[in-house]
Parts: C-alpha cells; sequence; structure tokens
C-alpha cells in the first residue's frame, strides 16, 4: 500500500476531467453531506460542460441526503455505471476500500483511470491520480477550486436542474465544520462560504432540510443512548451504545440517530464521546467524536485512536466497523480507552 497522499496537482486532475467524454462520479456508501455534495458539484459542472455523467450514491441513503438532489440526478446502490463506455471514475471523499465497498469490482476494472479528491489522512491507492488536502476542511472546499480551474461558474444550476453547484459545495462545506464551529472552521471556510452565499445559497432553508428534519424516533432512540451512557478515563470519556433491541423498540434506524454521539461532548469534563450501534446482527458501528481543547488541540484524535479497530476519520470526528455484536465491540473500545487514559488528560 503506498502512502495516500496527492500523486498529481489539481490542475492536472482539471485537464483528464476536461479530456473524458463520460464519467461516472462516486463516493463512500451512505454518503453524507460532503460526499452528496462533492458527487452533486461535480455532476453538475461536468454536465454543464456537456460531459456525460453518472453521479451515483451507494448503500442505504439518508432521505434527507438524497433529497438533495433532484429527482433523476443520481443512481442509487449499484455495482458501477451503466454506461460501458465511461471513461474516468472520480471518486469524491473517500480513499477508503472498505467505503467503496460496493464498487470495488468496478473499480479495479478501471486501473489508472480513476481519479480521487479527498481530505482524509487515510486511505488505500484506489485513484491513481489524486489530490488528498488534509488541510480542507471539506472536499467540497477542493472541489471549488477545481470548478474554478474547469471556468465554471458556481452559481450555474446543473442542467435541467434548479439547484446550484453552489448549494452542493456549501452543504458539503457546512456539514463537515459542524455548521462552521469546528476547529477545521477557519478563515478560508468562512471565506468561501460568504462567496457561496453571495452566489445565492440559502443556508436557512439547507439548515432545516437537513438538521431540523428528523423523524420522531429519534427522541426515544436519543433517550435510550443516554440511559446507556457508562463514565470512563475518570468521567472523560463516554460510551453508549444501541443494541437491536433498542432499535425495534424505538423504530428508529441509524439515520434517525445522526448527531447523537455528539450531545455528551456539551459536557465540560468530556473530551471523548462514544457512541455504538449494531443495526446488523454481528455488524457493530463506532462513531468517535472528540472537542477541541482551550489551545485548539484535539482532546483525543479520534482519527488514530479509530485506526487501533480498522476504522479513520478526521481529529475530531472518526468511525469504526466491528465484525462482533455490540457488547463485544463495547468492551474492546472500554478496555482501549482504559489503556489509552492517559491521552485523555
Ligand atoms: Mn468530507
Amino acid at each position: 500500500m503506498s502512502e495516500y497522499r496527492s500523486t498529481c496537482d489539481l490542475g492536472e486532475l482539471a485537464q483528464r476531467v476536461k479530456l473524458a467524454r463520460s464519467v461516472a462520479v462516486v463516493s463512500h456508501s451512505r454518503p453524507d453531506g460532503d460526499a452528496a455534495g462533492s458527487i452533486l458539484a461535480v455532476s453538475r459542472a461536468l454536465r454543464l460542460l456537456g460531459t456525460r455523467v453518472d453521479a451515483i450514491f451507494t448503500g442505504a441513503v439518508d432521505p434527507n441526503i438524497l433529497a438533495l438532489a433532484e429527482a433523476g440526478e443520481v443512481r442509487l446502490d449499484t455495482a458501477g455505471p451503466i454506461d460501458p463506455l465511461v471513461e474516468l471514475a472520480i471518486v469524491v471523499d473517500t480513499g477508503s476500500q472498505s467505503q467503496l465497498e460496493p464498487l470495488d469490482v468496478w473499480l479495479r476494472g478501471m486501473g489508472d483511470r480513476v481519479l480521487g479528491i479527498d481530505h482524509h489522512a487515510r486511505g488505500e491507492d484506489i485513484a491513481r491520480h489524486r489530490v488528498v488536502d488534509t488541510s480542507a476542511a471539506s472536499t467540497t472546499q477542493i472541489v471549488t477550486r477545481l470548478m474554478d480551474l474547469l471556468g465554471v461558474d458556481v452559481r450555474s444550476a446543473g442542467p435541467g436542474c434548479r439547484r446550484t453547484i453552489a448549494e452542493a459545495l456549501f452543504v458539503g462545506l457546512a456539514t463537515d465544520t459542524g455548521w462552521f464551529r469546528y476547529q477545521s472552521a477557519d478563515a478560508a471556510v468562512f471565506a468561501l462560504a460568504s462567496r457561496l452565499l453571495d452566489a445565492g445559497v440559502d443556508r436557512i432553508a439547507l439548515y432545516q432540510a437537513l438538521e431540523e428534519n428528523g423523524r420522531v424516533p429519534r427522541l426515544a432512540a436519543t433517550a435510550r443512548a443516554l440511559a446507556s451512557i457508562t463514565h470512563h478515563a475518570g468521567g472523560r470519556a463516554i460510551l453508549m451504545s444501541l443494541s437491536p433491541a433498542d432499535f425495534a423498540a424505538t423504530e428508529a434506524t441509524s439515520d434517525d440517530v445522526g448527531g447523537v454521539v455528539n450531545i455528551p461532548l456539551e459536557i465540560g469534563s468530556v473530551g471523548l464521546s462514544v457512541l455504538l450501534t449494531e443495526t446488523k446482527p454481528g455488524v457493530t458501528k463506532a462513531s468517535f467524536r472528540s472537542k477541541s481543547r482551550p489551545d485548539g488541540t484535539p482532546w483525543l484524535n479520534v482519527s488514530d485512536f479509530a485506526s487501533k479497530f480498522g476504522g479513520g476519520g478526521h481529529a475530531l470526528a472518526a468511525g469504526a466497523r466491528f465484525a462482533c455484536a455490540i457488547d463485544e465491540a463495547r468492551t474492546r473500545v472500554a478496555d482501549a480507552i482504559a489503556r489509552d487514559e492517559g491521552l485523555l488528560l
């Protein structure tokens, strides 16, 4: 496995994109705001340039995320593009083999015709030609630079689509910075936000559509997650879990509990929050969240912490998957916290 870093610059990437007549744009399974925003921004721009674009969302897609796309703009859950003449694959917001699993066979078949645009610190050699900028707050921040290199006006809507490229870029920027609260929301992020608001983005409507549009089962599931809290590392770490029985009893799905992992960080003395969910028997997902100390450094780099379990992400937000039931996963995470307790001081 080669090191996960840029293998070319964005200008070279733009040249390759310009030459392709047919591309597929993909990202990780269960796309979040940045994955979906990046796919939509790139596909809207390329369609404007006359390129044939297959925009693909894989995995179970949160309905609020799906609603960012217009009818017919993206295809769901597929092993690859319908068009066999696709010349280029553009992978955005991930370089992780496990997150691209539904597209694995097709991507391998594409060989060196895979381009990557990402801001994660870890990944595999899937996109031979890639730009990895870990200083970017969102992948859409890098995609904006690509738009500028392609000479595409972000105020444009996609062809046959009322929604603009700017809106898709903003969604990624806003969601990946916790709506401009995280450490990553620096002056460049606010400058880009300003540019996108100038381009007509309705941030209130987007906030409501994404963050104030939950389903009722969220409340009961949140109550169960909070009731499951155990304190670790002298109270500096919190573990929560939602078992298959919890999901069944509350009629909630994993989409309904997005952001619940952040709640314990509202407590001043808590620097690590973990939520474990078992939605498929024998498969447990862990979400890890930390927050900044007053000096700006993370309480705990949860990307490093998640990598102990084969996961990854960002310094303050990361995840991992366990091939075991929730109780065993909970024990493994609690043991790792106990070993790492010193890091949380
Ligand atoms: Mn991202």
